[in-house]
């Protein structure tokens, strides 16, 4: 059977990812690529990152796959259907197969399905789509293959059982880098930021039950890949690549204060020197991880909160205290390392009073970058579930995703483009004013947060 598997993210076509710039390849496909390469199982990757939706259809059209997989998100979710819609209108295609997977299919399975899919893999992906393409390939029964959905005989979605998670994901091959031209993220990288990165995953799923998050792929879990395993990787990696820094794509990277020290222990007994960012929570840093994080090459650590307003965080399930992201940002600043956070507006019954807060809060613990974003809900999140009955119009899914979903919130929509911009504003006003000698730099700022919050104002008294 000939595999090709693709995704949906087309960078060229995108202005807000063209500005951010950093691309990272699809490691979710590389992981099933390296699989299916384990199994004997023939397979090519046209990673669609650099290239275009005529690229995409010229190579399908040559190709002719029997099995067209592709990873699907919420961001990439109309390309893949423009794709699907594309494969089936074509004579020369009639005989590919599409299977679908990746984060946004588990709840929109249904839909997809409707759309064109074949076949959709709900979850961990390796051994589910190995077992279907058997399956597939020798003709048997579909229902004994766990995890997937499909349209039956009567015409009807139909979904298999569950499957366990992989217990020992060290089991699992390395995802296959050499199937993409990883020197293309690394030449995009080096142009706009004179550094690049790889990618490097070293857990799978969270403990943790944050109310916005989608936990569509790993659930709630925790399953951890050992680090002799990750170093071996990781020297794989600067062999091959020898790039400037790495990022751990890992939900909650000090998660486990005893695998961040064994890493630390590996990494100096392979005498392997990294750089590299990650993503953790302040609940599970002290000043110990903290050290062991810059011990081992940690740069840069995003650290989560998503609001500064203690009320909020605790309506978000975010189950941190404020302080302690303050604390945490402080001290790996005062180690030496960057440090980053994400900030939400917008949430449900969030007020204008827990944005000042999370002004205060950004000012207070001043960390070197941060994030900010209107939240939304995503399907299969307990938001989502929380904002279904208060959504402000229509939703029609074949045309929107997620991000465009809007609901009844506390002010009008346009309020908080405002919202963003006083926060923006407002803290790089403080921070100009305690850090800069020419104060005339801080007054611009600042008079671009009064005009947004005047903004506020109007938008929720006047045009809302
Ligand atoms: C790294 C990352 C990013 C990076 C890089 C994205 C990239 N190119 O890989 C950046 C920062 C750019 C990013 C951006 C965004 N991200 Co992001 N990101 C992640 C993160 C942390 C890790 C992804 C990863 O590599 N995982 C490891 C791999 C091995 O897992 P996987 O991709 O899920 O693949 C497995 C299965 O899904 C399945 N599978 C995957 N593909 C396929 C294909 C087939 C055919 C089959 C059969 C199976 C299959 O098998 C794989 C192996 O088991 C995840 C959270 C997470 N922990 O997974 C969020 C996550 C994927 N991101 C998410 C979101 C919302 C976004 C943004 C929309 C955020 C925003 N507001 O801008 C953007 C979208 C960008 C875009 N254009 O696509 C959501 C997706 C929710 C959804 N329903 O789609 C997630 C799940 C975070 C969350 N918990 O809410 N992201
Ligand atoms: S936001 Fe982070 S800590 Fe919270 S559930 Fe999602 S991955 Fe886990």
């Amino acid at each position: 059977m000939k595999v090709l598997l693709t995704h949906g993210y087309f960078l060229k076509e995108d202005p807000a990812e063209l500005r951010i710039m950093k691309p990272y390849p699809p490691l979710g496909i590389l992981y099933i690529s390296a699989y299916l390469n384990e199994k004997g199982v023939k397979n090519k990757i046209f990673d669609t990152t650099f290239s275009s939706k005529g690229e995409l259809k010229k190579c399908l059209i040559e190709e002719k796959p029997d099995l067209v997989a592709i990873y699907v998100n919420l961001m990439t979710k109309l390309n893949v259907l423009e794709t699907i819609k594309f494969i089936k209108s074509k004579n020369e295609l009639i005989k590919s197969k599409i299977i679908l997977g990746g984060p946004e299919v588990r709840y929109n399975a249904e839909d997809f399905l409707k759309n064109g899919a074949d076949y959709v893999v709900i979850g961990e992906g390796e051994k589910t789509f190995y077992e279907l393409i058997l399956a597939l390939e020798q003709k048997k029964e579909l229902k004994n293959v766990k995890s997937i959905g499909y349209i039956d005989q009567n015409g009807k979605a139909t979904f298999t059982p569950e499957r366990s998670l992989i217990k020992n994901i060290d089991e699992l091959p390395f995802p296959n880098r050499g199937g993409i031209q990883i020197k293309d993220y690394q030449n995009a990288w080096k142009t706009k930021y004179n550094r690049d990165a790889i990618s490097v995953c070293t857990m799978r799923g969270c403990p943790y039950t944050c109310k916005w998050c989608s936990r569509a792929v790993y659930g709630l879990t925790y399953r951890r890949r050992s680090p002799n395993k990750v170093v071996e990787e990781l020297r794989l990696i600067t062999d091959e690549y020898n790039p400037d820094s790495l990022w751990f794509v890992d939900d909650v990277f000090t998660v486990s204060h005893k695998w961040l020290f064994k890493f630390n222990d590996e990494l100096k007994k392979n005498n392997l020197k990294i750089t590299y960012e990650c993503i953790t929570r302040a609940d599970r840093m002290n000043e110990e991880v903290i050290a062991a994080l810059k011990e081992s090459g940690c740069f840069r650590v995003w650290i989560g909160a998503e609001s500064g307003s203690q009320r909020i965080i605790d309506v978000m399930d975010r189950r941190v205290k404020v302080e302690q992201v303050q604390k945490m940002i402080q001290l790996s600043n005062k180690y030496g390392i960057e440090t980053g956070t994400f900030i939400m507006l917008g949430y449900p019954g969030e007020t204008e009073k827990d944005i000042e807060e999370t002004i205060h809060h950004l000012v207070k613990c001043s960390p070197d970058h941060f994030t900010i974003t209107v939240g939304y809900p995503i399907k299969g999140t307990e938001f989502f579930q929380e904002i279904e009955a208060n959504q402000t119009e229509d939703f029609d899914w074949e045309k929107f995703s997620d991000r465009e979903r809007d609901f009844k919130r506390t002010y009008p929509r346009r309020y908080y483009n405002f919202a963003v911009r006083r926060v923006v504003n407002e803290v790089k006003y403080h921070q100009k004013l305690n850090g800069s000698l020419f104060k005339i730099d801080a007054l611009k700022f600042k008079s671009k947060s009064i005009a947004a919050k005047a903004g506020m104002w109007w938008s929720k008294n006047i045009n809302g």
